[in-house]
């Protein structure tokens, strides 16, 4: 098997001279290029083949990146230039047509070959559907086999459906980790659950499994950012590092047409914005993945591709403030 099969994305951005780039298109290199160490490996996964529902989120990872143009480097409100810290982009991982183990399969190693070469830098995954969750955290624990890995999934669902049911989709990534043993039900906390969108059987699967279930109202209740922060507290004591996997099917269905899974009830594009500036001050956060956003679905201006890039600089951000 080769070692991994990662590809140059479909969009690059042309960039010349070597000033200090000041948007996000110009700031972003291709990993051939780097030849300095860099702080975060980014890559996609266009994989939607594998969605219960139909999905075009195989299309956003080059969506994402046709974005970047956007946004500045500069984030106003924390007074922070993200242009000192250097992102590396691998590019995606290479599909097969029709073959969706086999893509799966392909995700997992191209995981592990970044997680192997690169032990200290973080990796964030672009999907795809959330059945690309499930392959990435694999091959986290095929690069560290000693590693115990916490989960923090902001869902609006528990996605523990029963892949002897439904096989290796988006609906069952969790269950899959959880019943291959490749992690514990209680290093798995979900935020963002509410409202009418899991039925009873799941909830007593996580129950069983001891996944901690925190619903929105109660995130809300405490504090959403409080309760992020005692969350990765909490899998930070239990782990040695902590995935974070962001649905962005989490959101409310006002602010996310572009993601056909999400509800009425979800999170405000602030509040995933709030979070996601947390998840990065963390020091253990290792992983993080953003999945299930389909830009076919998307507004004529690209509503929900726009909170996508922009809750991935806030992650970014976070990094930055981590380490000041
Ligand atoms: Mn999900």
């Amino acid at each position: 098997m080769s070692e991994h099969f990662l590809k140059q994305p479909e969009w690059v951005w042309n960039v010349s001279g070597n000033e200090m780039p000041t948007y996000v298109h110009h700031w972003v290199r291709p990993l051939s290029e780097h030849n300095q160490p860099f702080d975060l490996i980014l890559y996609g996964a266009p994989i939607s083949r594998s969605s219960i529902s139909v999905s075009g989120a195989s299309l956003y990872p080059t969506e994402f990146r046709m974005m970047w143009k956007s946004f500045a480097t500069y984030n106003l409100d924390e007074n922070v230039d993200l242009n000192s810290f250097r992102v590396a982009d691998a590019g995606d991982v290479m599909m097969h047509t029709t073959d969706i183990l086999l893509s799966h399969q392909r995700i997992q190693r191209s995981t592990a070959f970044l997680a192997e070469h690169y032990p200290n830098t973080r990796t964030c995954m672009i999907g795809g559907d959330h059945s690309t969750t499930a392959c990435a955290v694999r091959g986290i624990k095929e690069a560290f086999p000693e590693d115990t890995i916490g989960v923090l999934q902001l869902d609006t669902h528990l996605d523990v459906r029963d892949p002897n049911e439904l096989g290796p989709a988006n609906g069952t990534p969790i269950r899959q980790l959880i019943d291959g043993h490749h992690i514990l039900g209680e290093h798995v906390i979900n935020i963002g659950l509410h409202g009418y969108f899991n039925a009873k059987p799941l909830i007593d699967y996580a129950n069983e499994h001891g996944i901690q279930m925190i619903t929105l109202n109660q995130a809300r209740g405490h504090g959403l950012i409080k309760t992020i922060k005692r969350a990765l507290d909490e899998l930070s004591g239990k782990a040695d590092r902590i995935y974070v996997t962001v649905d962005m099917d989490v959101l409310d269905i006002s602010v996310a047409p572009g993601v056909p899974a999400s509800t009425p009830g979800g999170m405000s594009a602030s509040e995933l914005f709030n979070s996601l500036l947390e998840i990065g001050k963390h020091p253990c956060v290792k992983h993080i993945d953003f999945v299930c956003l389909d830009p076919s679905k998307d507004s004529h201006v690209s509503e929900t591709v726009k909170v996508g890039v922009y809750a991935w600089l806030q992650f970014i951000t976070g990094l930055i403030l981590q380490s000041k």
